[in-house]
């Protein structure tokens, strides 16, 4: 299983001016200088704030515990990478990324993931989609809509996954997070309709988002 740490693999001196702003200009410099770093290799990437369960739903598309779940706040603090597949060479992969909704870190921790996250979407040529993970019980926050606002400028597929959908206390419960969330992301030209629902804890749409990604990668 291959765990290569990528962070370090990005030029310093391309930063966002700003974390949490970046002017348009810097996109078109950040996509326009963009690299090819792993020749072969495709990826998809998981988002979401902290606790959102992207360390969870990794490790149940893998069948196997590779990513730290943790109820504290913030095990990942690294985007890492994960073969999808059983082929331990396997040229499909799966990045889990630092929460970016991390509340009760320090402002300069928030900063560096926020910087490292950007700097992953802009770099990476091989990155076919971002699946943006949501709680199922709770919604889109202001933290989710500040990202998918500096997000959609990089133009990179994404879809939305509404996890922990056994935490949904009923079906209208659960119908009106979708329909608020459809409608939430209608204003996003990268973002897919298509919204899709999980619980690892209840082997909740697993297979479907697994068939997802390989088409994914199928696609590219
Ligand atoms: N009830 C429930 N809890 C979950 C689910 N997925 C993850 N969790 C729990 O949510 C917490 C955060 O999960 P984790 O995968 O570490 O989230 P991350 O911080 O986004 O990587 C852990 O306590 C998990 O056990 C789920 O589908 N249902
Ligand atoms: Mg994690």
């Amino acid at each position: 299983m291959s765990k290569h740490l990528i962070t370090d693999c990005f030029p310093m001196k391309v930063m966002c001016s700003s974390v949490f702003s970046i002017p348009n200009s810097d996109i078109a410099k950040f996509v326009g200088e963009k690299k090819q770093i792993y020749d072969e290799e495709v990826e998809v990437l998981f988002l979401g704030s902290t606790n959102s369960g992207k360390s969870s739903l990794i490790n149940a598309i893998s069948g196997k515990v590779v990513a730290k779940a943790s109820k504290k706040l913030s095990k990942t603090q690294a985007m890492k990478r994960y073969n999808f597949g059983k082929n331990p060479e396997s040229k499909y992969i799966l990045v889990d990324s630092p929460g970016y909704g991390f509340v009760r870190a320090p402002l300069k921790v928030k900063k560096m993931f926020r910087k490292m996250i950007f700097r992953h979407v802009a770099y990476t040529k091989t990155l076919m989609k971002i699946f943006i993970l949501i709680n199922g019980h709770i919604g889109l926050k202001p933290n989710d809509i500040e990202m998918l606002d500096q997000l959609d400028r990089f133009k990179r597929p994404i879809q939305i996954v509404l996890t922990k959908v056994d935490k949904v206390k009923s079906k209208e419960q659960l119908m009106q997070i979708l329909s608020e969330t459809s409608l939430r992301i209608q204003r996003y030209k990268s973002v897919t309709p298509m919204i899709h629902i999980t619980s690892t804890k209840e082997h909740v749409g697993i297979k479907q988002l697994k068939t997802n990604i390989a088409l994914t990668f199928m696609d590219n």
